[in-house]
């Protein structure tokens, strides 16, 4: 196992992009500037109960306000590329009709500001702000928000394609899907579990549309991909019970988008355990072709592996339903402030898993990090050696996975700043640069530093 700084780097290979990420509702605040509308997170934040401390993206970093400071700290941080994402209600308010010309400007100026600075503008055109009047219309269990999304994506492509390289479709449609529309954690919180699998196909639906547009629509070679967040899921035992929970873990969680992305098929196996569950995904003809249009790079979003059992504490192997026990049991592991454990063998283990399973994929780690409870002194600094220490086992697992054949060609830590932790609001802390939500003061936290020098010296190797 490579530790040491220089180890690390020597296994990267040239090229490889360091960065940065962020989401628009997350940073930006400004939620009633310029034209843009509600978006399902500014009706989920009205919620009694559903966001930590009744905390809203109201105003967040205020990011929508000092975007040109913003982009001279990642300047500041010597990181090549900074991913952010475009929100649809500023671009399209109420989710149809013709651009926004203020809504669509920020973006502009952003990527204008980002090139005179010498950084790579990586767009993810959807990362969770669907806009509310689409949710009143179904939302993603609606096969018409795909095509809604794709029109959309096209009006964001048309204004930047000239500027951007680099796009995200979609950002964890897991999430969007199952913590929104099964778990209700997420906006908008529903509780219908065959409508979050219907939100499955229809988000997969919207990315297929939008990537073969925008490739037609293009004038040069692009790197169009999707961003997921997947994990390796470990078996409790070896006993059939628990290898078939992390089978099942794996199919929901990685395989039911990876498959037909890739493969242009819905693995079977997950196929038939939904229909034993009586669902069935909405899948019109043609629909896999368009899901299936050639994706250029994909995006891996890590935080943590789990492990699974098929035994109820009880030790019965099916529910009160008679569908099969999948529950998640501790790794044992140290946990970050989100309680999430920190596993990063299963990094290395889920980037050989895509490797072998989806050959001939290249990936770019599009999110990795971690919240701690960070403790500022006087002068707001934080000596974060928890995240720093994060870092470097994760970016190990990164090189130790490339070393092995993985194709992987970046690193982008999330976050740039602290920011709304969605239902978490702003008690989770996961950025490099503290934000200090009085003043809106940044301050690069000790692991900001470390990531300038790992870039640096990587460059310079
Ligand atoms: C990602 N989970 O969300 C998102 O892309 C970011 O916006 C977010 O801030 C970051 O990770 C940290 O949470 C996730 O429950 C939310 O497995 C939940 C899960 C995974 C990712």
């Amino acid at each position: 196992m490579s530790t040491t700084p220089e180890a690390l780097i020597a296994e990267l290979p040239t090229g490889f992009r360091w960065g940065v990420a962020t989401s628009a509702y997350q940073i930006e605040g400004a939620v009633n500037d310029d034209g843009r509308t509600p978006s399902i997170w500014d009706t989920f934040c009205q919620v009694p109960g559903a966001i930590d401390n009744a905390d809203t993206g109201d105003v967040a970093c205020d990011h929508y306000h000092r975007m040109p400071a913003d982009v001279a700290l990642i300047k500041d941080l010597g990181l090549d590329t900074y991913r952010f994402s475009v929100a649809w209600p500023r671009v399209q308010p109420r989710g149809k009709g013709p651009v926004n010309p203020a809504g669509i400007g920020f973006y502009d100026k952003l990527v204008d500001e980002l090139l005179a600075q010498g950084i790579d503008p990586w767009v993810t055109l959807y990362h969770w702000d669907l806009p509310q009047e689409l949710e009143d219309a179904g939302g993603w269990p609606v096969r018409d928000t795909a095509y809604r999304f794709a029109e959309y994506a096209m009006l964001v492509f048309d204004a930047l394609k000239d500027r951007v390289d680099t796009w995200t479709t979609l950002n964890e449609p897991w999430c969007s899907a199952m913590l929104g529309y099964a778990y209700s954690m997420h906006a908008p919180g529903r509780r219908e579990y065959p409508a979050a699998l219907a939100a499955v196909h229809h988000l997969l639906l919207g990315h297929g549309l939008a990537t073969s547009q925008m490739r037609e629509a293009s004038p040069r070679k692009l790197e169009i991909g999707i961003t997921l967040n997947v994990a390796t899921a470990y078996p409790a035992s070896d006993a059939a019970p628990d290898v078939d929970a992390a089978r099942r873990a794996d199919g929901m969680g990685r395989r039911i988008y990876l498959d037909p992305l890739v493969h242009g098929h819905y693995p079977a196996d997950v196929v038939a355990d939904l229909a034993r569950e009586g669902v069935t995904l909405p899948v019109a003809d043609g629909d896999l072709e368009i899901i299936s249009s050639p994706i250029d790079v994909l995006g891996v979003n890590y935080y943590f592996s789990q492990k699974f059992t098929g035994y109820a504490e009880d030790g019965s192997t099916t529910d009160a339903d008679g569908n099969p026990v999948s529950r998640d049991v501790p790794l044992g592991k140290p946990r970050t402030a989100m309680d999430w454990e920190i596993v990063p063998e299963g990094f290395t283990e889920l980037l050989l898993s895509i490797h072998r399973d989806y050959p001939g994929l290249p990936m770019v780690i599009t999110e990795n990090g971690s919240a701690f409870e960070d403790v500022p002194d006087a002068d707001d600094y934080v000596d974060d050696t928890d995240r720093t220490a994060y870092f470097t086992s994760h970016l190990t697992a990164v090189a130790n996975a490339i070393t092995q054949g993985a194709d992987i060609r970046g690193y982008l830590a999330w976050s740039l700043l602290d920011n709304f932790e969605w239902a978490y609001g702003y008690a989770k802390r996961f950025g490099i640069v503290r934000v200090n939500y009085e003043t809106q003061q940044r301050t690069p936290k000790a692991s900001a530093t470390y990531l300038k020098q790992l870039a640096a010296q990587h460059r310079a190797h």
